[in-house]
């Protein structure tokens, strides 16, 4: 399988990340990249290809042209301002506030970022625009042919959403390449995303569209982040009503449990009917994940990769999250060989 990568997309590094209340280093780093990067390009014969460039028009048809120009611009502004660290807000605008933008670039960071996890630093929009273009040649390729292509994404995109990041999330690289698949004739998506949690922003950048279906497992988020999105009774809307499709599971969730519900997801692509699948491909439901809590086992990739073949479609494969560095290269590596062995 060909794997698409960029080093742009090392320069993306945030200083720290608060966890459980204290300052610590942060789970999304450059070296996941690059752990992930060796991993494959042993394990798939070394096809290692840059992305090509297809400009800022693929972006600009998921993200809001105000907030993709405020991710561009950001840094230079907070440097200009002689901030020494990382780029944070200080304050969100709540429903009880109101949703302006402040001249401050306190508040106006406010106003786009939806957490405390997502610093931007020098190499942010560098590192998160070169994700984005690693994900629309992935999807090229799958359109001109290959089975399947791996987009090595790096920063994630699940959790952004049209002008919003969080989630180590800046631009929705899944929903980008689907955007981009529909534009390129596509008439029935799906984005399936198997990360450890809900897609908050796949699911809402599509929520309202008919040819378009997100299907999602994840940690509930009664329990797990992204908390305010991703339950069951979440469909779509609109001409999207019935496109939707959210399989909240408890924590502890083992690899038998998850096929259970795995499943269910492919019978309803299967009945959805989509040309292509997006896959967003996480690996943080890993027994040894530190931040998540599922239990899959090493060897349950495989077979994960061999249930997801079943569906016998087309699949640029989209990096999302895994923060067990130690195992995160072979963990992807595993389920590239299942896809690959088929079902
Ligand atoms: N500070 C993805 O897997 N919560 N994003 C972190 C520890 C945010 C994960 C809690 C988790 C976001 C793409
Ligand atoms: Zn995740």
């Amino acid at each position: 399988m060909d794997i698409i990568f960029s080093p742009d997309q090392l320069a993306h590094h945030a200083a720290a990340e608060f966890n459980r209340g204290k300052l610590g280093p942060s789970f999304e780093h450059p070296g996941r990249a690059e752990t992930i990067l060796a991993a494959v390009a042993a394990s798939e014969g070394g096809n290692v290809s840059p992305p090509e460039d297809f400009g800022i028009g693929p972006i600009l048809a998921v993200h809001d042209r105000d907030y993709v120009e405020f991710l561009r611009g950001v840094w230079d502004r907070w440097q200009a301002a002689g901030r020494p660290g990382d780029a944070m807000p200080l304050a969100w605008p709540q429903p009880e506030l109101m949703r302006v933008r402040p001249r401050s670039i306190d508040g106006e960071l406010g106003l786009y970022c939806a957490d405390i996890g997502t610093p931007i630093t020098a190499g942010t929009w560098r590192a998160a625009y070169a994700s984005a273009q690693v994900a629309l040649t992935a999807a090229r390729r799958v359109h001109e042919g290959a089975r399947y292509c791996f987009g090595l994404c790096r920063p994630p995109g699940h959790h952004a959403g049209k002008q919003m990041y969080m989630g180590y999330s800046f631009l929705n690289n899944a929903a980008i390449a689907a955007e981009w698949l529909i534009a390129s004739g596509h008439r029935r998506i799906t984005v399936l995303d198997v990360d450890y949690h809900h897609g908050n922003g796949t699911q809402a950048i599509f929520y309202d569209r008919a040819d378009v279906q997100y299907v999602s497992l994840h940690a509930d988020p009664e329990d797990a982040f992204p908390f305010f999105l991703g339950r069951a009774d979440e469909t779509g809307t609109g001409a999207g009503a019935d496109t939707n499709l959210n399989l909240p599971l408890p924590e502890g969730t083992d690899w038998q449990a998850y096929s259970a519900a795995l499943d269910t997801a492919l019978d309803a692509i299967r009945a959805f009917g989509p040309s292509v699948v997006v896959l967003s491909l996480g690996v943080d439901t890993f027994e040894e994940d530190p931040i998540s809590r599922f239990r899959f086992k090493a060897q349950d990739f495989v077979t994960l990769g061999r249930q997801l073949a079943s569906l016998d479609l087309p699949m640029p494969v989209i990096m999302e999250g895994g923060y067990a560095v130690a195992a995160l290269g072979a963990n992807v590596a595993s389920v590239l060989k299942g896809l690959q062995q088929g079902a």
